[in-house]
């Protein structure tokens, strides 16, 4: 259940303390500096045993498990269903002053999947869109590219890019809402059957897909195994900082936005020691740290002050006035859709 990638055990000297005080942090991948976790470990004393999933079903799976985790990150769409069930525990605000420095408008966002934010504080954002190797793309598609989805799902045009890479994010709320957008409608007011024919569409497309995959698609783009990939905003900045000519692109279409959450789990042990974390995660200084690194906006207003200027105008980062007319955050999946949503995608994901 728990992928040991970046398996930092940040342990105390033995014998520094009888019984060393540490917290169990789930996260997504490539979301964090490393060294603010050494840092926080500094100056707390508090080890953070830190792993990491790269999709809200692992995510869903782990917290169901039972398993104890202290500070896990889910979407803002996933937080009434978490809430409902009783999967995560409200916040203690007294013990968390720098909430102060909070975007007010993302938390009033925020508030209509978590009413009066007492579950969950923000911590990265971002868009979906194309991450696209622009010379690789066009050789194979032969010619200009459309600022389209249809470059994903229009079948035609996916067959043509197949020889270069494409792949598709573990994230059946994104593409589905995305697909259903591209055909002009919504993924939250569609009916079951309507999800039945989107999925499949999908599997309509899969022979042209290397893989459905949110993680391995970091390290390919950034060496150039793949010409078009449906990424998270940060990680197609990582790839084009790794110097390929990779662009992230909103079509012209529209896309969507997630906001992840720092939340405190119903099997958290240390509930005291999660807020002290989710307190240090949210200094100015220390949230730009991880914007600077992960390449995802965060929800921290008072940190663009330590955010270097080429960073803040990085194309792409903090989405310009046009970008933003065209996205919108992800909407929450009726709970009664759900198991069609998972019968398709688990189909689809395993190769159509
Ligand atoms: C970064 C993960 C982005 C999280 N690799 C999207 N919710």
């Amino acid at each position: 259940m728990f992928r040991v990638l970046a398996p930092l055990l940040l342990a105390l000297a033995p014998g520094l303390t009888a019984a060393a005080d540490s917290i169990r942090v789930y996260n997504w991948n490539d979301y964090i500096a490393p060294q603010v976790l050494e840092s926080f470990t500094r100056d707390t004393g508090i080890a953070v045993e830190y792993r990491t999933f790269s999709s809200a079903e692992e995510l869903a799976n782990a917290l169901a498990s039972g398993k104890s985790i202290d500070v896990a990150v889910p979407s803002h769409n996933d937080l009434p269903a978490l809430i409902a069930a009783g999967g995560i525990q409200p916040l203690d605000l007294r013990l968390l002053p720098n909430r102060k420095h909070l975007d007010k408008q993302l938390l009033s966002k925020l508030a209509a999947v978590d009413p009066q934010n007492r579950h969950a504080v923000p911590y990265l954002w971002g868009a979906v869109g194309l991450a696209i190797n622009v010379p690789q793309a066009e050789a194979a598609y032969g010619g200009p590219l459309p600022d389209s989805w249809s470059l994903l799902f229009d079948a035609a045009q996916s067959a043509r890019l197949a020889s270069c890479g494409v792949s598709v994010l573990d994230a059946p709320d994104e593409t589905l809402a995305l697909l259903l957008n591209y055909q002009g409608r919504s993924l939250a007011r569609s009916a079951p059957s309507r999800i039945e024919r989107a999925g499949n569409l999908l599997d309509g497309l899969r022979p042209h897909l290397r893989y459905v995959d949110s993680e391995r698609y970091i390290d390919d783009l950034s060496h150039g195994r793949l010409c078009l990939a449906m990424a998270w905003v940060g990680d197609a900045l990582a790839a084009a900082d790794a110097g390929q000519p990779v662009r992230f692109l909103v079509p012209e279409e529209g896309s969507v936005l997630f906001i992840d959450n720092l939340v405190i789990p119903a099997s958290a042990r240390r509930a005291d020691l999660a807020h002290r974390f989710i307190d240090y995660l949210m200094q100015p200084q220390v949230a730009a740290l991880i914007t600077a690194e992960t390449l995802y906006p965060n929800g921290n207003a008072d940190s663009a002050q330590f955010l270097d200027a080429a960073l803040l105008n990085q194309p792409g980062l903090y989405p310009d006035q046009d970008t933003k007319r065209r996205l919108h955050a992800l909407e929450v999946l009726p709970e009664k859709h759900a198991e069609v949503r998972d019968r398709v995608w688990q189909r689809f994901r395993a190769g159509g």
